[in-house]
C-alpha cells in the first residue's frame, strides 16, 4: 500500500520493523556448538544497534511491491554481515577498539581467535539464511541475492574498502581516495541491502537502477555523517569510542572539508538520492524517510 510522505509515521515504521528484525535475529541462531561460539555470535548480533541495514532491505522490498516478510531472512543475513564486519574491524589487527554497541568488543570478551571465528560463523550463516532459510522466494531471485551479497561484501566491496582504509592510515589522502574508501567500506553493504530487498520483490531493471543511485547517495552520506559524529558525539551516545579517527590519524570528511561543509555534502547527497526515486512515487515514503534519518541521526 502506498504511503504519502507528508502523513507517513516514520517512528512507528521503525519500531514495527525493528521489532520484527530483533525477533528474526534472535531466531536465526540455533543451538550452535560449541557453546562459546554460540555465545560469541549472540553477544554481538543481539547487542542492539540501529538495524538500519535490515530495515533498508525490508523497505526496498516494499518499494518494489514485494511482501517484506519474504525479505526478512535476507534482512537478517545483511545484519549478520554487518555485525561480522564490526567484530573484525574492532580486532587489534585492524581498528583495535574496546567498545561497540555500548559494550566491550567481542574480542575483549571472548579473545581474538573466537572473535574471528564468531565473525566467520556469522558470515557463513548469512548465506545460509538466504539460500536455505528463505521460504516462499523463487530460487532464481535467491541466487541473484547470493551473488549480490558475495560481490558487495568481498574484495569488490567491504573487504576492498577496508584494505584501502588500513593502507591509508597515517598518510595524506585526497577526496577521491576517501570517497573510494567510504563507498566500498560502508556504501557497498547499504547498496546490498537495497538491491537485495528489491530483487526479492522481483524488481524491474529500471527500478533497480534507480535504487542503485539512491543507495550510492545514502551510502556515502552515511559514512560522512559517521565521520562527523566521531568528532561531535560522545562515546556514551555512540556506544563506540568517539574521536578514534583523529587518534588513528585517519583522513575523514571533516578533516578535508570541515564539519559544516561535510554536513552540507551529506545533505546534498541525500537530496540527490531521494530525487532518484521521484519517478516511483508509490511506496517510497519509508526509503525517503530513511535517507533523511541518515543525516539527522545523533548516533
Ligand atoms: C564482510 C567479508 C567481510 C569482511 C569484513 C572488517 C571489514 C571486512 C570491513 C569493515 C567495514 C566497516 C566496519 C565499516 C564501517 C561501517 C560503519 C559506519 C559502521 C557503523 O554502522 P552503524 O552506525 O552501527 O549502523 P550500528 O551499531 O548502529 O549497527
Amino acid at each position: 500500500m502506498g504511503e504519502d510522505i507528508s502523513t507517513f509515521d516514520f517512528s512507528s515504521y521503525l519500531i514495527k520493523h525493528r521489532k520484527s528484525v530483533e525477533a528474526a535475529l534472535d531466531a536465526s541462531l540455533g543451538p550452535e556448538r560449541p557453546e562459546q561460539l554460540r555465545e560469541a555470535m549472540r553477544y554481538s548480533l543481539l547487542a542492539g544497534g540501529k538495524r538500519l541495514r535490515p530495515i533498508l532491505c525490508l523497505a526496498a522490498c516494499e518499494f518494489a511491491g514485494g511482501d517484506s516478510v519474504l525479505a526478512l531472512p535476507t534482512a537478517v543475513a545483511l545484519e549478520m554481515i554487518h555485525t561480522m564486519s564490526l567484530i573484525h574491524d574492532d580486532l587489534p589487527a585492524m581498528d583495535n577498539d574496546d567498545l561497540r554497541r555500548g559494550r566491550p568488543t567481542n574480542h575483549k570478551v571472548y579473545g581474538d581467535a573466537v572473535a574471528i571465528l564468531a565473525g566467520d560463523a556469522l558470515l557463513t550463516r548469512s548465506f545460509e539464511m538466504v539460500a536455505l532459510r528463505s521460504p516462499g522466494v523463487p530460487v532464481e531471485r535467491l541466487l541473484k541475492v547470493v551473488g549480490e551479497l558475495s560481490l558487495l561484501a568481498g574484495a569488490p566491496g567491504l573487504v576492498g574498502g577496508q584494505v584501502v582504509d588500513l593502507e591509508c592510515e597515517g598518510k595524506a589522502v585526497d577526496l577521491e581516495t576517501l570517497e573510494f574508501i567510504h563507498l566500498h567500506k560502508t556504501g557497498a553493504l547499504l547498496k546490498a541491502c537495497v538491491v537485495s530487498g528489491a530483487l526479492i520483490a522481483g524488481a524491474s531493471a529500471d527500478l533497480l537502477d534507480a535504487l542503485c543511485i539512491y543507495a550510492k547517495g545514502i551510502g556515502l552520506a552515511f559514512q560522512i555523517i559517521d565521520d562527523v559524529l566521531d568528532v561531535t558525539a560522545s562515546s556514551d551516545v555512540l556506544g563506540k569510542t568517539a574521536g578514534k579517527d583523529l587518534v588513528a590519524d585517519k583522513t575523514t570528511y571533516p578533516k578535508l572539508l570541515g564539519l559544516d561543509e561535510s554536513r552540507k555534502r551529506a545533505n546534498d547527497l541525500v537530496i540527490e538520492a531521494k530525487a532518484a526515486l521521484k519517478p516511483w512515487n508509490k511506496n517510497s515514503a519509508p526509503l525517503l524517510a530513511l535517507a533523511d534519518y541518515i543525516t539527522n541521526r545523533d548516533r
